[in-house]
C-alpha cells in the first residue's frame, strides 16, 4: 500500500488546483474572440472613441478580454490633431494608445491622409505650398508614434469612380492641389519618418457583388499595381468591410479580389467590419440570424486567404456604432441597427459566433 506523505498530499492538491486553474484559463481564453484568433496568428480588434471607454466599464472589460488591437475612431484624424494650423494636439489620440497599453492592446493608426475630417486651412495651404503641407503632417504623426504604432492607414478612401477623374481617383482637395502622385508620396514620407511602419491603403466598397463595388475593386487594384511597380513602400490593403444586407455578396468574387491583391505581394487586413441591417424588416432574432449568416460568408472567404492578417470591427457594441449615432444612418423604424458582434447590452449575437468560428476554422498563418 502506498502511503502518501503530507508533502505528496499537498503536491497532489496543488497539481489539482493548478490543473483546474489552467483548464479554466484555457476555457476562458478559448471562449473569446482573441482566444480563437491568436492561435492562428490572426489579430482581432475594434475601434473605440475615448468618450465611450471613459464612461463604460463593460466596454473597457470587453476590449480587455476579447481584443488584441484597438483603433481610434476619430482621435487620430487630421481635423482632431491640428484643427488650427501649427497647434498639434495629441491629447485624445495619446489616450487611446495608453488605454491600449494598459489593457495589453496594440493600437493601429487611423488615418493619416483622408479627405474627410480635414481641417479647413489645409486646402489653401496645399494650394500655396504644395506637398510640404502633407510632409509636415505625416512626418510629425509618424515621429510622434514611433515605436508605439506600427500598423498605419496612411491613405484612406482615395478612389471614387463616380467622380469621373483619371484612374477613378477621388476628386479631393489632395488630387486638385497636389495631383495624382500624392498617394505614393504619402507612403514614402511615412516610411522616411519611421521605416518600421506597416503602411496600409484603406478603402471601402470592395466586397458587394454589384457594379458600384466592381468599379472600385478594379480601380483599387490598378492603384495598388501602380504603387507596387513604382517601388512605393506600401505594406497592405485595408478592406474596411462596411457591409450592407441590402446589397449582394458573392464569396467567390470577393475571394478572387483578395487573391489578386495578395498576388501583388501585399498583406490584407479587414479594418472596419460592420453589417448594416437597415434593409431588413424581420423580427430582431431573424435579423440577427441573417446578419450572422452574412458575416460567416464574408469572414470565411476573407480568412481562407492567407494574406489576410486579421479582422477589426468598427466598434464592439451596437450601442456605440456610427450607424446608431448619426441621424443620417439610423433605421427608419427607430430600432437599433444590430450591426456589431454585441448588442446594446453587451449580449453576444450570431455575428459574434460567426467571428469566433471563422477564426477557429481559419488556416494557420
Ligand atoms: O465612425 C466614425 C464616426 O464616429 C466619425 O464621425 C466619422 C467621421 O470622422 O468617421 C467614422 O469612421 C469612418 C472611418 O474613419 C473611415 N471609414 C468609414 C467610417 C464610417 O464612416
Amino acid at each position: 500500500m502506498t502511503v502518501m506523505t503530507r508533502r505528496d498530499l499537498l503536491a497532489a492538491a496543488g497539481a489539482t488546483v493548478a490543473g483546474t486553474m489552467e483548464a479554466r484559463a484555457q476555457t476562458t481564453t478559448d471562449k473569446t474572440l482573441i482566444g480563437a484568433a491568436k492561435p492562428k496568428n490572426l489579430i482581432y480588434g475594434a475601434a473605440l472613441a475615448t468618450w465611450q471607454t471613459d464612461r463604460d466599464a463593460t466596454l473597457r472589460r470587453t476590449f480587455d478580454r476579447q481584443c488584441s488591437t484597438v483603433v481610434p475612431e476619430w482621435e487620430m484624424k487630421w481635423g482632431t490633431i491640428e484643427a488650427t494650423r501649427g497647434t498639434r494636439n495629441y491629447g485624445a489620440a495619446d489616450r487611446v494608445v495608453s488605454f491600449g497599453a494598459s489593457h495589453g492592446l496594440t493600437c493601429r493608426g487611423h488615418a493619416a491622409i483622408w479627405h474627410r475630417n480635414l481641417p479647413k486651412w489645409v486646402d489653401a495651404a496645399m494650394r500655396d505650398e504644395g506637398i510640404s503641407v502633407l510632409a509636415t503632417h505625416i512626418s510629425d504623426l509618424m515621429t510622434h508614434y514611433k515605436g508605439k504604432i506600427k500598423s498605419w492607414d496612411i491613405v484612406n478612401e482615395a478612389i471614387e469612380p463616380k467622380d469621373s477623374q483619371a484612374n477613378s481617383l477621388r476628386n479631393s482637395a489632395f488630387l486638385q492641389r497636389l495631383g495624382p502622385d500624392y498617394i505614393g508620396r504619402a507612403f514614402t514620407l511615412a516610411a522616411e519618418a519611421d521605416p518600421s511602419i506597416q503602411g496600409f491603403y484603406n478603402e471601402y466598397g470592395l466586397y458587394h457583388n454589384d457594379s458600384t463595388d466592381q468599379a472600385r475593386r478594379t480601380a483599387v487594384l490598378a492603384l495598388l499595381e501602380k504603387l507596387k511597380s513604382s517601388g512605393v513602400p506600401i505594406y497592405g490593403l485595408g478592406i474596411q468591410g462596411h457591409l450592407a444586407m441590402g446589397r449582394p455578396f458573392d464569396a467567390s468574387v470577393f475571394s478572387t479580389f483578395l487573391r489578386q491583391v495578395a498576388n501583388l505581394g501585399l498583406k490584407i487586413l479587414i479594418t472596419e467590419l460592420d453589417i448594416d441591417d437597415r434593409s431588413l424588416t424581420q423580427t430582431v432574432s431573424e435579423r440577427d440570424r441573417l446578419v450572422g449568416e452574412r458575416a460567416t460568408k464574408f469572414l470565411t472567404a476573407a480568412l481562407s486567404e492567407r494574406a489576410v492578417e486579421g479582422v477589426v470591427t468598427w466598434g464592439l457594441s451596437d450601442k456605440y456604432s456610427w450607424l446608431n449615432n448619426s441621424v443620417y444612418q439610423k433605421r427608419s423604424d427607430g430600432t437599433m441597427n444590430r450591426c456589431l458582434p454585441y448588442d446594446e447590452n453587451f449580449q453576444t449575437k450570431p455575428f459574434w459566433y460567426s467571428l469566433y468560428y471563422a477564426f477557429k476554422s481559419a488556416p494557420l498563418r
